[in-house]
């Protein structure tokens, strides 16, 4: 039998112990053959063929510091199988997942594993289901049960039954009496859901006349790839329940490239990134997927000129490429993960999927000194390879900072770092940024005099620091009348103060300070820019001391986005991290999920992560943005101080 299909790639994701790797194994293993299969950092990538279609299947990483790489995973396939626990508590857990395929607009099939051992009734977990979901949930199977066990499935459109079999492709047997009700049930349900998207098969229904199960397949392949609902199917990967069923599916109803691209991507996209990693002796290896037409080695590509392609797990070089197949590219730091190219250069995506906010931060340090350079470098390499990981600089250590996704995240970029670039690192704690403010207004009259032997330094000012509204940083003006300070020492002084409050007495940046200076004096040998330099700095410096710190503190506004049976969980926690519920609304985009604000200082942010994930089962994820400076008195600044002094 020719190949009906190009390749088509289809991204399994779920929660992390739900059995992706386990299906994604037994579906490349249908026909018998050993799974082919590499990995790219955490991806799982399997090339198979089934019914002589090709396939290549993503096997997403679950764990939610990974989470950008399921997004990207996504962004390049033509369908995603969304794996879910099969027990109705357990489906907040698959809730991220349907977020993500919803946020890469991809049809979605969800596959209900370990359906045997469910106890759950099929209808109360689709329920649990459909609350996460913006799209309608296609139920297509229904179950046979033979007492605790589910033995076999009965399919609603052709209405015929299978009994699964150990080790064996399913039989097909008659619909059990016991079940026929509910079959019956759950097939009027499925064609209603059906009939809004057809007027035929509405007037059918009115009618009372049977549709044909061809015509209703074709109606279920149309809403899928159109996005306007999500099959439901389900099984047993380790049994390998359910898994013909399955493909089969998959193999009628999952979209071409061509219809992946006009639809989601960009009818111009040549070629896209899924995945890239850096390898010791080969460099930057991505993972390219031909979006339209043939793809030969010299063809261009981003501008740059495509080098050798190897096959996905497997050996040897390719000449070519077709649409909608996969294939490695060493060399290729031009490309980056996510992005699709036309010949010359990046395009647009008519869906792009999110890039995640960071949810944790950390101080990296090369064990030894002389790497600290490279270390920059193959920050900004990962950095371009994984759009989760930010590289920034630590105020506080002076030291280079990442941002990720938690502390899974990090260890995976201190491990690569040794592994692939020969850097061993140390991670730190990251510190929020203080600064300080002054309390009173000051009128300061400074001179700076000096001699020793030849030319002295003379230098003589009248300033008054004033405290500023919050947010006006550094404010200078001068009124000075007849040149008690001439003309030209005038930006001296203004500089000479800005460096005095670089450092201020608590040992942060002095900010929200107005000065004007208003007099003084000079000498026609003695003084120079640098005289009047130092007495700005020196005069600022002991102003500030006369005025009387006052410490700010950093302030976030947090937008916690979790599923909404969490919002509740989370209050308290907020409220003990020091910070305060600005209100909670519905997320318009996510049927299921609220958004939850609230302002929270510098120091609440490294324990963040820890807690949204504890409250919300590891559902949850936040954005925290900085607002303001915000004074902080009392107990609290001296616990801060304390903190800062000790380490
Ligand atoms: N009983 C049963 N166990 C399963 C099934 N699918 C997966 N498992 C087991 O669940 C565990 C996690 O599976 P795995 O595929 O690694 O999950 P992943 O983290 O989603 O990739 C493994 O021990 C599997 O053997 C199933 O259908 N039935
Ligand atoms: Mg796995």
């Amino acid at each position: 039998m020719a190949a009906q299909h190009g390749t088509r790639v289809m991204t399994v994701l779920g929660p992390a112990g739900v059995g992706k790797t386990t299906l994604v194994e037994a579906l490349a293993g249908l026909e018998g053959q050993a799974a082919k299969r590499e990995e790219s950092g955490p991806l799982g990538i399997y090339r198979f063929s089934y019914l002589d279609d090709p396939w290549i299947a993503l096997d997403a990483p679950g764990a939610v510091d990974l989470a950008q790489t399921a997004l990207d995973a996504l962004q390049f396939s033509d369908i995603a199988l969304v794996v879910v626990p099969p027990d109705p508590e357990q489906a907040v857990l698959a809730a991220p997942a349907i977020r993500m395929v919803e946020d890469a607009a991809i049809p979605a099939v969800l596959f209900i594993n370990r359906i045997r051992e469910s106890e759950a009734r099929l209808s109360d977990l689709v329920a649990a289901l459909q609350h996460f979901s913006n799209l309608p949930l296609l139920v297509r199977q229904v179950p046979v049960r033979e007492g605790d066990e589910v033995v076999g499935a009965v399919d609603l459109i052709s209405e015929r039954a299978w009994r699964y079999r150990p080790g064996e492709p399913s039989a097909l047997v008659e619909v059990p009496a016991e079940v026929r009700e509910r079959e019956e049930q759950a097939r009027s349900e499925l064609l209603e859901t059906l009939a809004d998207f057809d007027d035929t098969l509405l007037e059918q229904l009115i009618e009372d006349k049977a549709p044909p199960s061809d015509a209703l397949y074709a109606l279920c392949a149309k809403v899928l790839r159109e996005d306007r609902a999500f099959p439901v199917l389900f099984g047993a990967a380790a049994e390998h329940h359910g898994l013909n069923r399955l493909m089969k599916a998959l193999r009628h109803e999952a979209p071409e490239v061509a219809e992946t691209r006009a639809h989601r991507l960009n009818e111009a996209a040549r070629a896209g990134i899924i995945h890239a990693h850096h390898e010791k002796h080969l460099g930057k290896v991505a993972l390219l997927r031909a979006l339209k037409g043939v793809l030969k080695t010299g063809d261009m590509v981003g501008g740059v000129k495509l080098g050798q392609m190897m096959p996905v797990a497997g050996s040897g070089t390719l000449a070519e490429l077709p649409e909608g197949a996969v294939a490695k590219l060493v060399k290729t730091e031009a490309l980056s993960t996510g992005a699709a190219y036309d010949e010359k250069g990046e395009v647009t995506l008519a869906h792009p999927v999110p890039v995640l906010a960071p949810q944790a931060r950390a101080t990296i340090h090369a064990k030894n000194a002389k790497d600290e350079v490279r270390l920059g470098e193959a920050l900004q390499k990962l950095a371009s390879d994984d759009r989760s990981l930010k590289v920034g600089h630590d105020e506080a250590e002076g030291a280079l900072m990442i941002e990720g996704q938690g502390d899974l995240h990090f260890r995976r970029v201190a491990e690569m770092l040794e592994k692939d670039f020969g850097i061993g690192v140390d991670l730190g704690t990251s510190r929020p940024s203080y600064r300080e403010t002054v309390a009173r207004a000051v009128d300061k009259h400074y001179r700076h005099k000096k001699q020793t032997g030849g030319a002295g330094q003379f230098a003589d000012i009248k300033f008054k620091l004033n405290p500023a509204p919050r947010g006006s940083g550094f404010h200078f003006e001068e009124t000075i009348h007849g040149g008690a300070v001439p003309r030209q020492y005038i930006p001296s002084v203004e500089a000479g103060m800005k460096e005095g409050l670089e450092r201020g007495p608590l040992g942060f940046p002095v900010i929200d300070v107005a000065l004007t200076l208003y007099d003084g004096q000079h000498h026609p040998v003695d003084s120079s820019d640098m005289a009047f330099k130092i007495a700005g700095m020196m005069g600022v410096r002991e102003a500030v001391k006369e005025a009387g710190s006052v410490l700010l503190e950093p302030i976030y506004e947090v937008a916690f986005i979790v599923p909404d049976s969490f919002t509740g969980a989370l209050n308290p926690r907020i409220a003990q991290l020091h910070g305060q519920v600005l209100g909670f609304e519905r997320d318009a985009e996510h049927e299921g999920w609220e958004i939850l604000k609230a302002e929270l200082p510098g120091r609440a942010l490294d324990a963040l992560v820890g807690e949204i994930r504890g409250a919300t089962q590891g559902t949850g994820r936040f954005v925290a943005e900085f607002d303001r400076f915000q004074e902080v008195y009392g107990r609290d600044a001296d616990n801060i101080l304390k903190e800062m002094a000790a380490e």
